[in-house]
């Protein structure tokens, strides 16, 4: 293929598998429709409004739960291949445990799968995007060790319905926001914030529920169903400042710190946590006077059976950051997962910023992380399941800078793949606007602009669906595209 002014363009492989993902929370509403259970972000954003920075809640959010239709008419205008979305504990087990299964909640997503089926776009499940039933979370959620067994019963029950239609499934997203943010920080629900062992003991536990789920799913429901799971881990690439020794090896620990806590367990030959980490954290807790290391070890049976439990390696990817052993250090709180690694971290100027404050365009950090990823853990098969840009409630619709950023972004997938990098498909963060978390309406990331103003929360195309929807079709990045109206058709 050539590009408007005859330059010789790439080709993505007829099997690469283009989407759009979204979470339940972010886009669904109906937050008590029929008999819905609370979740931990319905408890967080109810109890104390000022968690969010504009005081707002998902209730409503995108109400997917009356709009569903309207989603899927977008991928089709898309042309999409794929689209990620989320099950809603709370929405599929009200009670938490497996004694009562909703109808409505069964039927919610039966409809909005079927919809896609008819169209033959295929589903890619992820059981769990962050919204713990509140009454799992009121039995200490992921610091429990029995949360393993309550998720493989909920992810039976998700199997048992849905897996005829469903061959692609992730068992949680991004274990890093989940532990770290969530226990061993506040930046996420349940905002637990005990930093010396929150996020470790977490890890230990999310690691083994998700071997539980895939576990369950090889043995019970692959021999008929014969789909494939995994897991997704945020690794945005953390690279060295500079090439010194110190450097490198201060990237090395941000980096087990970061995703190698979750990605060591599942996908390393020898499985458990990261080494170099687990000493560090070791000998710091004798130091701060613990008896036992902040980090839970694995008995041999848990390491073994959480190790290898992947068909594939599904990686949210938006940024990257330069890490330095004694440059940009800044206080952290004692103990706590960022003390124990004790590197600096660096943005440099020049990396275009978008709305977030965490996000910057840097240069070929998909392709700098998917290299790494497959030398060390013997090239697995990925999926990039998220990677996106966000702007500002007002920018216009003409959204130039997600523009580049897809371009960019796609062209180092390329660039993975040239370098013999297995990877299979690539989903757009988002579809469409959703509650951003802690940023509630604040921050946008849709290739729809979705209006939250209005009933029936408007959808309408950015420039960047049009560009992306000609990615799709082609299978080219053409950087010289220019839709010719802003008018959507189906084709
Ligand atoms: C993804 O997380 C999520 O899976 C998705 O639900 C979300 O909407 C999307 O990204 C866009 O954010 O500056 O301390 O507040 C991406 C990883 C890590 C990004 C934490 C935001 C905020 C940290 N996220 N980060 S802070």
């Amino acid at each position: 293929a050539r590009s408007a002014l005859g330059i010789q363009l790439r080709r993505f492989p007829d099997d690469f598998i283009f989407g759009a993902a979204t979470a339940a929370y972010q886009i669904e509403g109906g937050w008590n429709a029929d008999d819905k259970g609370e979740n931990v972000w319905d408890y967080i954003t109810h109890n104390n409004p000022n968690y969010i920075v504009d005081q707002t809640n998902g209730d409503v959010a995108a109400d997917s739960y009356h709009n569903y239709k309207r989603d899927v008419e977008m991928m089709r205008e898309l042309g999409l291949d794929a689209y990620r979305f989320s099950f809603a504990w709370s929405r599929i087990l009200p009670l938490g445990f497996n004694n009562y299964v909703s109808k409505s909640g069964i039927a919610f997503y039966d409809n909005y799968i079927n919809e896609m089926i008819k169209y033959n776009i295929t589903p890619m499940a992820t059981l769990y995007h962050w919204d713990l039933p509140q009454k799992i979370q009121d039995l200490g959620g992921f610091a429990n060790p029995l949360f393993s067994d309550w998720f493989e019963d909920y992810a039976r029950v998700v199997f048992e319905h849905f897996g005829d239609r469903i061959k692609k499934w992730l068992t949680f997203n991004e274990p890093r926001e989940i532990c770290f943010e969530g226990y061993g920080s506040h930046t996420k629900a349940p905002a637990i914030n005990i930093t010396d062992v929150g996020t470790y003991i977490c890890a230990k536990n999310l690691v083994i529920a998700h071997a539980k789920a895939y576990r369950a799913y090889n043995r019970d429901y692959k021999p008929v169903q014969n789909g494939e799971c995994g897991i997704t881990i945020s690794v945005n690439w953390f690279g060295p400042l500079t090439n010194s020794t110190e450097d490198q090896f201060a990237a090395e620990m941000r980096r087990q710190a970061e995703w190698g806590i979750y990605a060591e367990p599942i996908f390393s030959k020898d499985g458990g946590f990261p080494k170099e980490l687990e000493e560090r954290v070791a000998t710091k807790s004798l130091q701060q006077g613990y008896q036992w290391s902040r980090m839970p070890s694995f008995t041999e049976e848990e390491r073994m059976f959480v190790r290898g439990t992947y068909d594939f390696f599904g990686v949210n990817h938006y940024t990257a950051y330069l890490v330095s052993a004694n440059e940009y250090l800044t206080d952290q709180i004692e103990p706590s997962l960022l003390d124990d690694v004790g590197v600096g971290i660096h943005v440099p100027e020049e990396w275009p910023k978008s709305a977030s404050s965490w996000l910057t365009q840097a240069p070929n950090s998909i392709y700098n992380s998917l290299v790494h990823l497959k030398n060390k853990y013997n090239d697995p098969i990925f999926y990039i399941t998220e990677n996106g840009w966000s702007t500002t409630p007002s920018d216009s619709l003409f959204d130039e800078d997600r523009v580049k950023y897809y371009r960019a972004a796609l062209e180092s997938v390329l660039n993975a793949i040239d370098a013999g990098v297995r990877i299979k498909g690539y989903m757009a963060w988002s579809l469409m606007d959703n509650f951003e978390w802690l940023l509630g309406y604040t921050e946008r990331f849709g290739l729809y602009h979705v209006d939250f103003e209005s009933p029936n929360r408007t959808r309408t195309p950015r420039k960047s669906a049009f560009v992306y929807k000609q990615i799709v079709k082609s299978r080219t990045i053409d950087p010289n595209y220019e839709p010719e109206t802003m008018i959507m058709t189906i084709e």
